[in-house]
């Protein structure tokens, strides 16, 4: 989904965040007996009413609901310093990141757009705004913002923006709903429903190619790309699995086929995580182990081996 940080936390970093922690955990929480649990091992009220989070190196985004309206914000794991993106009185959702660059939707002034605020040089531009589309579920690498869009009463379709460029580029305009897309270096993958139940589709940027990735039985959908790998939640065998397609050998993989439900995957490098019963699970590609990271975490994010998720409607944050 983003570009790989492999910059670990330094200990010194990670013994600030402890004590950072047991500063500001309430004592009568109940997220502070949590600390104990296996797999954890920083976690704090980063927020207590928080949702979709995604993490870039040392930076987690996520949107809260303060005040009545919804923001985002983003807390850096090596100062500990909460810092508001967009804070005003609409709704400012899903926000994703890569390096110092967050990109989020928001509706002000009641017109639905995709921004962009850069952490490091405090500035703000929109990525995508018109009255003549719903432009949500944005995603950043480098220089490309992808979202998905049903403009001018199609359906929804693709679109790329080249921050280098300030070109804007239709990615995908098939029938039926293509969304949920996902960008890494040259190539964007999301869900596609052309062929009626959803399958994953590529666009490789560099040649204007198109690459159906799976068009299984059951529905393929919420992919997640990181250089040669794609990951997606899965229904063929009944309910929802965890598959990946690996670009350079050409071969898909069930990755879990567990009973019950394994969605919202994530990849960076080696490793997968993805949400199930019992909380958000880690898989180790060059180890082939599964573990449960957080218990009770669900729409995990992760970037080298950092992970957010959400958990009893706050941000948690895994190290190992
Ligand atoms: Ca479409
Ligand atoms: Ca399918
Ligand atoms: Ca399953």
């Amino acid at each position: 989904m983003k570009k790989t940080h492999r910059n670990a936390l330094p200990i010194a970093v990670l013994g600030l965040l402890v004590a950072g922690m047991v500063l500001i955990v309430p004592a009568a929480s109940a997220e502070a007996s949590s600390l104990a649990e296996p797999g954890i091992m920083a976690q704090f009220p980063i927020s207590l009413d928080g949702y979709s989070p995604d993490i870039s190196g040392n930076i987690i985004v996520w949107y809260d609901v303060i005040d009545g309206s919804d923001d985002v914000l983003s807390y850096d794991l090596s100062t500990g310093v909460t810092t508001p993106i967009c804070s005003g009185p609409s709704k400012a959702w899903d926000p994703a990141i890569d390096g110092n660059r967050v990109v989020y939707r928001d509706n002000p002034n009641g017109v639905y757009g995709i921004y962009l605020y850069d952490l490091q040089y405090k500035y703000r531009v929109p990525i995508c705004t018109n009255t003549a589309g719903f432009p949500i579920e944005p995603a950043i690498d480098g220089d490309i913002v992808v979202w998905e869009e049903e403009r001018n009463g199609r359906s929804n379709d693709i679109y790329m923006y080249d921050i280098a460029t300030g070109a804007e580029r239709l990615v995908c305009t098939a029938p039926d709903y293509q969304g949920l897309a996902s960008v890494s270096g040259d190539r964007i993958v999301w869900r596609d429903d052309r062929n009626g139940e959803g399958d994953i589709y590529m666009y490789t940027i560099s040649t204007d190619v198109e690459t159906c990735i799976s068009n299984a039985a059951g529905l393929q959908n919420r992919p997640a790309i990181d250089g040669d790998r794609i990951v997606w939640e899965d229904t063929r065998n009944g309910d929802y699995d965890i598959y990946l397609y690996d670009l350079s050998s050409g071969t898909e993989t069930a990755i879990c086929t567990d009973p019950g439900d394994q969605k919202y995957p994530d990849i960076s490098g080696d490793k997968i995580v993805w949400q199930a019963s019992g909380g958000t699970y880690q898989h180790d590609l060059s180890t082939g182990t599964t573990t449960l990271i957080v218990n009770d975490g669900y729409d995990p994010s992760i970037d080298g081996d950092l992970v957010v998720c959400e958990k009893n409607r706050g941000i948690y944050f895994y190290a190992p």
